[in-house]
């Protein structure tokens, strides 16, 4: 049913041929002539999901476009995927889901997370397609899956050379004429074209096969790349439908980057090569929300307590003028989405939120992320801590009463994994009035001067989790 779908997104898209955001849609095939992808590898890539598709039908056939997990937070898609060509009005942050961490869109294991936040950028032209593209922030960080940065022209990696070898990956469609949608992504390697054909009107050969210029006002090479590939049975190989928002990738392992957005084309696999955003020419929106990554994180403390977990950020660590510290559960769900938030308070004190309604003696995981003028911060490192029950108080063992004084015996409480930071023997007069009470020494305490008087007496434990009083034991000081 996916390829319902994506028709008629693609009519709804529309059919015009001279916009180049419209002709897009009108292409036929995704990656075209490609191969399915090596297991392991670009664990970055992202399936832009809609979510009413998703939860009547699933993963495959809510797939509507790509995208590449960044940073933990961030999703880096084409602004057309998220924004409606006709009306011009960007999906609502509930509308969408993202699969990640598994090759297969078939793959019951692949991981759906809600996102928080559209930012789209500001240039962006549904006429023209320049500045396609999105940042989409997800409600809580992905830290064990892989990340690529977007290429930067400062990062010493980077090139956009005509000539330069690349690759592009996507669950979009195989096949040129008819819809064929893998379950397995796929990737095809493309060389990058100059931008003389990429909105200069200049023709260029590649393996022998002469590739069609866009013109100026077709394709904007200030922010638009245009690359396509030969295979070496001479077969053109292009990304197509369904591929949109995904990755073209420069380099490998630690130099891998995110060169290019897969955005559109005239056809696929014809001799129009395919265009793709050039995501060195989006470095301050990207930065702006925080897909570029690089703000530290906001360290964090975590104290267990009773049935919540308390997160203190100490007001440092990070550089992007945080406004907000967001921790959430690494367990948290897109339907519950358990977290907690703090402003930053002054010099040298901690903000401090807590996470509540959880399960005493359940391990939970927290990470932590900074909001704030320039973006989302990375996350913080993860930290486990469970809540704690409040420990029982400890009993009394035995009392012996001379006189005026009473020496109590006392079984201490354990802790159950709290500190106990005071025990201490409490009576009060069953007819009412002040107490008296002893700290408890070694296994001991001695109330002394006791008035004449039946009391109740008992343990109290003071813990980080709170006070507990143990079981009373009746005590009569005779008159
Ligand atoms: C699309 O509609 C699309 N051949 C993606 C890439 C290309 C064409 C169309 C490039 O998602």
């Amino acid at each position: 049913m996916r390829r319902l779908w994506t028709l008629a997104l693609a009519l709804l898209l529309g059919i015009g041929v001279t916009a180049p955001a419209q002709a897009a849609v009108q292409s036929r095939p995704a990656i075209i002539n490609g191969s399915p992808s090596a297991p392991g590898t670009h664990g970055y890539l992202a399936a832009l999901l809609d979510t009413a598709r998703y939860n009547l039908k699933g993963t495959f056939q809510a797939q509507i476009c790509g995208g590449s997990l960044t940073t933990p937070t961030t999703v880096v898609t084409a602004a057309h995927c998220v924004v409606d060509q006709n009306s011009g009005v960007t999906s609502t942050p509930a509308s969408l889901l993202i699969g990640l961490g598994r090759s297969s869109l078939q793959d019951s294991g692949m991981r759906v997370v809600a996102i928080s936040a559209i930012a789209v950028h500001p240039g962006y032209s549904i006429k023209t397609g320049d500045d396609d593209v999105a940042v989409l922030t997800l409600v809580a960080p992905q830290t064990d899956i892989a990340t690529i940065a977007p290429a930067q022209l400062t990062d010493g990696v980077t090139t956009e050379a005509a000539g330069t070898r690349v690759q592009v990956a996507g669950w979009g469609t195989t096949s040129n004429f008819g819809n064929s949608f893998p379950d397995v992504f796929r990737t095809g390697d493309l060389t990058l074209l100059p931008a003389s054909a990429c909105g200069q009107g200049q023709n260029t050969v590649l393996s022998g096969l002469t590739f069609l210029a866009y013109n100026a006002g077709e394709a904007n090479p200030l922010t638009m790349l245009c690359a396509v590939g030969v295979s070496p049975t001479g077969t053109i190989i292009d990304s197509c439908r369904g591929d949109s928002g995904g990755p073209l990738i420069a380099g490998d392992g630690a130099d891998a980057r995110l060169l290019g957005i897969v955005s559109w084309g005239l056809n696929c696999a014809t001799r129009h090569p395919g265009v793709y955003t050039r995501v060195t020419a989006m470095a301050d929106f990207l930065k702006a929300t925080g897909a570029l990554g690089g703000s530290a994180p906001p360290e964090i403390l975590v104290t267990p307590l009773h049935e919540r977990l308390r997160i203190q950020f100490p007001a440092r660590g990070t550089n992007l003028n945080a406004t907000t510290f967001t921790a959430t559960l690494a367990e948290s769900t897109a339907a519950e989405p358990r977290q907690c938030s703090a402003a930053p308070v002054g010099n040298g004190l901690a903000a401090s939120c807590d996470i509540t309604g959880l399960v005493n003696g359940t391990e939970y995981r927290v990470t932590a992320v900074a909001t704030g003028t320039a973006g989302v911060s990375v996350p913080s490192t993860v930290v486990a801590a469970t809540p704690l029950a409040v420990p029982d108080a400890g009993r009394i063992t035995g009392v012996k009463v001379t006189g005026k004084r009473a020496v109590f015996t006392v079984a201490r409480s354990t802790g159950n994994g709290a500190e106990i930071t005071a025990t201490r023997i409490a009576c009060l007069p069953l007819a009412g009035g002040p107490g008296r009470s002893a700290k408890v020494i070694l296994k001991r305490a001695t109330l002394r001067s006791l008035p004449p008087a039946s009391y109740a007496c008992a343990v109290t434990a003071r813990s980080e989790v709170g006070t507990a009083r143990g079981a009373e034991t009746l005590l009569t000081i005779p008159g």
